[in-house]
């Protein structure tokens, strides 16, 4: 009986070990180390664990490295409140008596948020230290440390010294009230508002877990398109339930605030920014925020765009609207991040114009604890854009990025795109705007621009799903993006393999073949939906699929014809000045570059150009051939992913193993359906074949220009 016992326990531990990998830990995974020889080495130098002080910070240090060391290690490190012992882990600020016995070796300045780790001897003791100014800096600290044996890296002789390059890495969940998520493809909202805040579910706890660990500091909890409810005491109690989970991990909650809170909520019949009873009521409510959570960050607000209400109701300006809520917030130090994303429903000028328009003429115009929030480009999220103009443009105005991690123009989450390549080409491209180094991420970090609050934000994509982000593979936009956040200088490259370690293995083949197909999957999705600088012609309003075809809407600017401008000479949107002139909220040397059609880049082609279906591109190809070319060539570079997934076969555990091949074959299905439905549309314009060497689509156009999909995930409810 007791054999049987047994034998059936091994078998559900195996079952468990093969299948069980659902993707719930994400890189937070902390296996046994194999290699024998390793796993010794990391046992003799954290032999014990000496963490100097008390504070809840150092609470959740200490039971994230029982965890991580008792499940890669076998054990937990022996608690010591000496160093006389050989192998000791020594996690102190740098204020502490300990840390200062230890200098002058020590005299590093990590400064807010960072950490030094070194391997130093003491007494003849080999001792590795992680010291910090600050609590939060420690809890950086011991997750490089973590990381460090995850990816199997030696623990001897380290020298690290890291520091954020921007202030508030901030996540901004797009969740509404009603538990669902607006653009949202993994399941419904973390945020379980019924039962806060009674009810604290282990999932808020291993969020912050994960965020911490790539040094995320601040969540919004709300859409953008706000509901003034999260603003009433009965809501403020559950914020604040979420607040104090989080506050260990460093991580501040802010909200989104409804303009017109203050006649919905507040009974007034305003919400005129310039009236003394909406001043004083945000005044009231501000402070009463404060109450619930006493350091809450702050504001999001969306004004005047898309139908939310805004300044402008009243005439008056963004700034207006905006100081109000920031004279509110500053005696707390809190904080507001004015949206830019705005296009106005009346003035019919070329919607990538209308954010810079808007604002530009605002600059200066803000209070200090302002900073306007600006996508990285200057329609909406497309998979590729250039940089948003009004970057290096507002000098009187600190900025912030705001980039989307959830991939609502990008495959939702049945398509494979890994966005740290995005990412990167925004925040390296240069906007001449401050001389010499003037890159977005110059403008964004304040180094170029010497504003004083820093930030960048990331739309997650981060929902209810067992997986956390729907596909097993968009774990690594969320990590990418909080280790950009931290450190924009990190290669999209450098990201992928410590997340494919951590993630799936440390077997070279398989961080190999994981880390060549994310670094492809990018452009691979931008040949099948967008190439040369398309933009804007995914599924009405759910945005879910192709539909180049989509015309006579009540707004031009929600259609995708709008955006092509296809027609019997070619295809593209002139923004030269020969067009909208959109280029001239560029600096002169982006303006040249991008207006002469020798010199724009090609992958912005038709963003800038309206190009002849004849005319030849750099590959020789005609624009029409070259256009069927880069389609089928983003469905093929599918098949070949198809491919190398296959391959790792028994490399990667089943369970996810199967889901991304699952995911793969959907991703190819969908790859070919935007590469025919595009082609043959595209095709009515320009008349011309197919090249020959290409396969004839097997459906015609008028089959999938009949698909709909009533119940796309992450519609706008309102919408
Ligand atoms: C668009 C989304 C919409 C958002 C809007 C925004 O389609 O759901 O509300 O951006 O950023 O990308 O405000």
């Amino acid at each position: 009986m007791m054999r049987i016992k047994l034998l059936l326990l091994v078998l559900l531990l195996h079952a468990f070990a093969v299948y069980g990998e659902d993707g719930y830990r994400l890189w937070l995974r902390y296996d046994k180390v194999e290699d024998a020889r390793l796993l010794n080495h990391y046992k003799k130098e954290l032999a014990n664990l000496y963490i100097a002080g008390q504070s809840p910070t150092l609470n959740v240090i200490r039971a994230e490295l029982d965890k991580g060391l008792e499940g890669m290690l076998g054990s937990k490190p022996k608690t010591v409140s000496s160093l006389h012992a050989h192998g000791t882990l020594l996690i102190a600020t740098r204020n502490t008596d300990v840390i200062k016995s230890l200098n002058p070796r020590l005299t590093e300045e990590p400064g807010k948020e960072g950490f030094v780790i070194r391997s130093i001897t003491h007494a003849g003791k080999r001792i590795t230290v992680i010291t910090a100014d600050d609590d939060i800096g420690l809890l950086y600290g011991t997750f490089h440390l973590l990381k460090l044996i995850q990816t199997r890296q030696p623990l001897r002789a380290l020298s690290v010294q890291s520091s954020p390059l921007i202030q508030l890495r901030i996540l901004n969940h797009w969740d509404n009230l009603d538990g669902t998520v607006e653009r949202g493809y993994a399941g419904f909202s973390l945020w379980n508002w019924h039962k806060l805040p009674g009810y604290i579910d282990e999932r808020y706890i291993d969020y912050a877990r994960a965020n911490a660990s790539i040094g995320i500091n601040a969540t919004v909890l709300t859409n953008v398109n706000a509901n003034a409810w999260v603003l009433t005491p009965a809501y403020l109690k559950k914020v604040a339930a979420l607040a104090d989970v989080f506050r260990p991990y460093g991580i501040r909650v802010y909200l989104t605030a409804r303009f017109s809170a203050p006649i919905e909520i507040g009974k007034l019949a305003t919400a005129d920014p310039l009236n003394e009873d909406v001043k004083q009521w945000w005044k009231e409510k501000v402070t009463e925020i404060y109450k619930y959570v006493p350091d809450f960050g702050g504001f999001v607000v969306k004004a005047n765009s898309e139908g939310q209400p805004g300044p402008q109701n009243y005439n008056r300006t963004h700034a207006d609207g905006a100081n109000v809520l920031a004279d509110a917030l500053a005696p707390h130090g809190g904080i507001v991040m004015w949206r830019a994303f705005v296009y106005d429903d009346k003035v019919p000028d070329d919607r990538a114009k209308q954010a810079y328009n808007e604002f530009k003429p605002l600059d200066g115009k803000f209070r200090d604890n302002v900073i306007v929030q600006v996508k990285n480009g200057p329609i909406d999220f497309q998979p590729r854009e250039p940089f948003h103009p009004l970057f290096g443009a507002m000098k009187q105005t600190p900025l912030m990025m705001e980039f989307q991690i959830t991939q609502e123009y990008l495959g939702q989450s049945t398509n494979l795109v890994y966005l740290a390549n995005l990412f990167k080409e925004c925040l390296d491209a240069d906007t001449y705007q401050y001389g010499k180094e003037s890159t977005v991420a110059r403008i964004i970090d304040g180094s170029a621009t010497k504003q004083k609050l820093t930030a960048v934000a990331g739309v997650t994509n981060i929902g209810s799903d067992r997986n956390w982000c729907g596909h097993p593979m968009a774990q690594a936009n969320w990590y990418a993006f909080g280790r950009l956040a931290w450190d924009h200088q990190l290669s999209s490259e450098q990201i992928a393999k410590e997340w494919t370690r951590m993630t799936f293995s440390n077997d070279a083949e398989a961080i190999t073949r994981v880390t060549s197909m994310m670094d492809q999957s990018w452009e691979t999705v931008v040949n099948y939906m967008t190439p040369l600088g398309l933009h804007h012609i995914m599924g009405w309003s759910h945005h879910y699929g192709p539909a180049p075809w989509i015309k006579d809407r009540h707004r031009a600017d929600w259609t995708s014809v709008y955006y092509h401008k296809a027609d019997s000479s070619g295809i593209g949107f002139d923004r030269t000045q020969s067009g909208s002139h959109a280029l001239a909220q560029y600096a002169p040397e982006i303006q040249n570059l991008f207006s002469n059609r020798e010199t724009c880049p090609e992958k912005f082609l038709l963003w800038f150009h309206h190009v002849n279906w004849n005319e030849k591109l750099k590959s020789g190809n005609t624009l029409w051939d070259e256009l069927c070319y880069r389609y089928y060539r983003g469905a093929e570079a599918v098949k070949k992913m198809q491919q190398d997934w296959d391959s790792l076969k028994g490399k990667i555990d089943t369970g996810r193993f199967e889901q991304v091949r699952q995911l793969l074959s959907i991703q190819y299905e969908e790859a070919v359906w935007w590469r025919n439905s595009c082609v043959l549309y595209f095709q009515t314009f320009s008349k011309q074949p197919i090249p020959q060497a290409l396969p004839v689509p097997d459906k015609p156009l008028s089959y999938y220009m009949s698909l709909e999909f009533p119940y796309a995930p992450g519609i706008k409810p309102q919408w």
